[in-house]
């Protein structure tokens, strides 16, 4: 079926001793962990982006990727083909998930009617290839951003009639990713900033953003689908400003606008670390919050101060990460969308395979290392002791109705009350976690 990964056959799981790159050393998809199969734990995600879509430029280059479906001159077969080459893929390397944005998959025509007809058309082959394999939807989203009609913004362009095209855009991926049963339907700020508060209009462009955002929950339920809307924080890129910078900017927005029990957030590892936090700090706070709906894993370079969305290989990275999901819960609806691409000088098709697998490994792996940090059970003591006293008879009565500044101070003044600091321990908590690496 496939000509570009002809070459490659269904990656199997070796065990930790095999020197085939062509394997799994650590992702034994059916393999039972903290009660569930592994895959139905980590529920990846391939992006049809970045591994299908982005040809390999960079600032200062062109393309670099040769493959067959970026080279013919009719957009719409391509995209067929793209299908196709897709569909393989994901077979091969085995996750359970994909995710798109609209023109991912799809060319844009010469009118909107054009575009939907494209989009619908790919839809319809799209479905049938998700029946013939198995492969499902972890979420949709449109892309609102790479057109130069989206230059200014969106949903928050100084022109209703491009939020007006974004809104008809993003009703025909709603309704192609209920089509699917897709789990989530992701939405990235992608331009919603600005450069210069020079030209811009904040509490309009904020206001205009909400009333998106409502439409949007509107139509979901008008349409019942049943997965889980997403807003996906990310601080810079494209634009300098992003209102959506990180967790909890997000979550204040959503608040604002009464929306915090519809929407939820799509947390990525390299976003959280270009709003100058961790992985795992994005992740804690949105489950604090309950608002975690899902992640996109991938990692940045310490060096450089861009989303450069290289796949994950580390699982020191990632053990506080999935400490904190798989101790509330796991992921649920969500999964690990895999938004990572392979470098411009990744050329050959088995790249993207050796990327794939690394990342898979890498997860399964810290995974296994999870399940044991958790029956051991000597972080989640360790904090429950350090709390402890909120548990008694002080941390209960600061809580009761009772409580006030004055009599609180009373307590304080009666009780003779003098706070003794005690250690974080902080290195013998470090010293903990890295038996587990
Ligand atoms: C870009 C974002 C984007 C979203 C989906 O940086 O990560 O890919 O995940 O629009
Ligand atoms: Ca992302
Ligand atoms: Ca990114």
């Amino acid at each position: 079926m496939s000509d570009y990964f002809k070459n490659i056959n269904e990656i199997k799981f070796e065990g930790e001793n095999s020197t085939n790159p062509l394997s799994f050393r650590f992702y034994d998809e059916n393999k039972i962990v903290m009660g569930k199969k592994m895959k139905d734990h980590l529920r990846f995600a391939t992006c049809y982006w970045h591994t299908f879509t982005w040809p390999g430029l960079d600032p200062f280059g062109g393309p670099t990727f040769d493959r067959p479906w970026m080279t013919s001159s009719d957009p719409l077969k391509m995209a067929e083909m793209k299908l196709n080459e897709a569909f393989d893929f994901f077979q091969k390397i085995k996750t359970p998930f994909f995710c798109f944005h609209d023109r991912d998959i799809s060319p844009e025509g010469s009118n909107y009617k054009e575009t939907q007809n494209n989009f619908f058309h790919i839809i319809d082959l799209m479905e049938s290839k998700m029946e013939e394999t198995g492969t499902q939807l972890l979420w949709g989203t449109a892309n609102a951003f790479s057109h130069k009609r989206y230059m200014s913004g969106a949903s928050t362009n100084p022109d209703p009639e491009v939020f007006a095209y974004k809104a008809a855009q993003v009703k025909d991926c709603m309704d192609a990713t209920k089509k699917l049963g897709g789990s989530n339907y992701v939405l990235w700020g992608g331009r919603e900033g600005y450069e210069t508060i020079l030209n811009t209009n904040m509490k309009l462009e904020m206001d205009n953003l909400r009333r998106f955002l409502e439409l949007v929950v509107e139509y979901k339920h008008k349409i019942g689908f049943s997965g889980q809307i997403l807003l996906e924080p990310k601080p810079h890129e494209p634009t300098k400003h992003q209102y959506d910078f990180d967790s909890a900017s997000c979550l204040a927005f959503l608040r604002k606008a009464g929306l915090e029990n519809e929407i939820k957030l799509n947390i990525e590892a390299n976003h959280a670390t270009l709003s100058g936090h961790s992985f795992e700090h994005e992740i804690s706070y949105a489950i604090a919050n309950e608002v975690l709906g899902s992640l996109d894993i991938n990692r940045g370079d310490t060096l450089l101060g861009w989303d450069t969305d290289q796949f994950p290989n580390s699982v020191s990275e990632l053990i506080l990460p999935f400490y904190h999901i798989f101790s509330n819960g796991g992921l649920k609806q969500g999964g690990l969308n895999f938004d990572a691409k392979i470098r411009r000088q990744s050329i050959d098709p088995e790249d993207l395979f050796y990327a794939h697998i690394g990342g898979m490994d890498t997860c399964a792996k810290t995974l296994l290392a999870t399940e044991k940090l958790l029956n051991d059970n000597i972080l989640p003591e360790y904090i429950k002791k350090r709390y402890q006293n909120w548990g008694k008879d002080l941390g209960s009565f600061i809580h009761s109705k009772e409580a006030s500044l004055e009599s609180i101070q009373n307590k304080v003044i009666d009780d003779n009350i003098e706070p003794k600091p005690r250690s974080g321990n902080q290195e013998y908590l470090e010293n903990i976690l890295n038996k587990y690496l």
